[in-house]
């Protein structure tokens, strides 16, 4: 699985006054530590930076070029800001993102296709976010039909299910594990990614890796194509690189029904197998879920 790194990120204390002041110093060691820690992409998260113009984008990705060659993903709500990155990427940029609102598609399709982009595919339309994976799958037809519309290729696309927290939407996860599971054969062209440290989103910070990386197991054996994700989660990228063939095959298991004997699981194990099933579903989430 490809890995987007999250955290140079305008929410991150330390980027956040470094976008702010224009200084490049922190831009560029976190860029440096996410290429070392062998990310294939940075996110470059604006978010709702209030002074985040197109002047701020420019420099931020220059800064960023600077010291690694790794391609970009442009996160921005500024349609401005997101043009003038795409303008100085050297490589091949991923838009991040394109919901199936029409104001969106119509403003940053023309510039996907004039910059040679890729973009994700956000699975949320005038409505909000969709309630099922069936909802999902219409709004992905629909972005695919506009950007058939601009010229653009769907191997551009990255369709983007939208995680949500476990600990306030649990029944919505499975809708965002159902539409990963659909992709293969509603959108065969199309590569997917999600924002996998949603999932654990307002979860003690304590428990937030085991969550992200369980939830990787599951996404990955559905083909899931990418995933934006905590760069220094050393574990989750060994996951991501199919080096933990043994937890794969253990929540593998759960998925499928099959009965495991967690008292005598050692501790990891059993702690990916009750993950599974509260991200399955089969278990309420609670705080306290690895102590039932
Ligand atoms: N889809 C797409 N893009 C996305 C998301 C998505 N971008 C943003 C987000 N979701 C993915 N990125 C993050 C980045 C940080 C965190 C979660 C998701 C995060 N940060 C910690 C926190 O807020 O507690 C720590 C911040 C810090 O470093 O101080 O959880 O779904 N297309």
């Amino acid at each position: 699985m490809k890995l987007i790194g999250e955290n140079l990120n305008v929410m991150a204390v330390k980027i956040g006054k470094a976008l702010k002041e224009m200084d490049p110093g922190p831009i560029r060691e976190m860029a440096v530590a996410e290429a070392e820690a062998g990310v294939d992409l940075i996110d470059i998260n604006l978010g709702p930076l209030r002074k985040a113009g197109p002047e701020v984008m420019a420099w931020v990705v220059k800064t960023v070029q600077e010291v690694t060659d790794l391609p970009l993903s442009l996160d921005t709500t500024s349609i401005e800001a997101m043009e003038a990155g795409l303008q100085v990427c050297k490589n091949k940029a991923l838009i991040n993102s394109i919901s199936a609102r029409p104001e969106r598609m119509e403003a940053l399709m023309p510039l996907a296709k004039k910059y040679n982009a890729s973009f994700i595919g956000l699975t949320m339309g005038v409505e909000g976010i969709p309630r099922d994976a069936n909802e999902r799958g219409l709004l992905a037809a629909e972005m695919l039909a506009a950007a058939a519309g601009y010229g653009i290729l769907e191997e551009d696309i990255w369709l983007d299910p939208i995680t949500l927290p476990i600990n306030s939407q649990q029944i919505q996860v499975q809708g965002c594990t159902e539409f990963v599971m659909m992709l293969p054969e509603l959108f065969q062209n199309c590569k997917s990614t999600c924002g996998l440290s949603n999932v654990s989103n307002g979860t003690p910070t304590h428990l937030r890796g085991i969550l992200n990386r369980t939830y990787m197991i599951m996404l990955k054996r559905y083909g899931m194509y990418s995933a934006i994700v905590d760069a220094f989660d050393r574990e989750l990228r060994e996951i991501a690189k199919g080096r933990r063939p043994d937890l794969e095959t253990l929540v593998h298991k759960v998925m499928d029904g099959e009965t495991v004997d967690l008292p005598n699981l050692p501790e990891e194990g059993a702690a990916y197998v009750k993950t599974t099933k509260v991200l399955m579903g089969q278990k309420l989430y609670s705080d306290s879920w690895l102590e039932l």
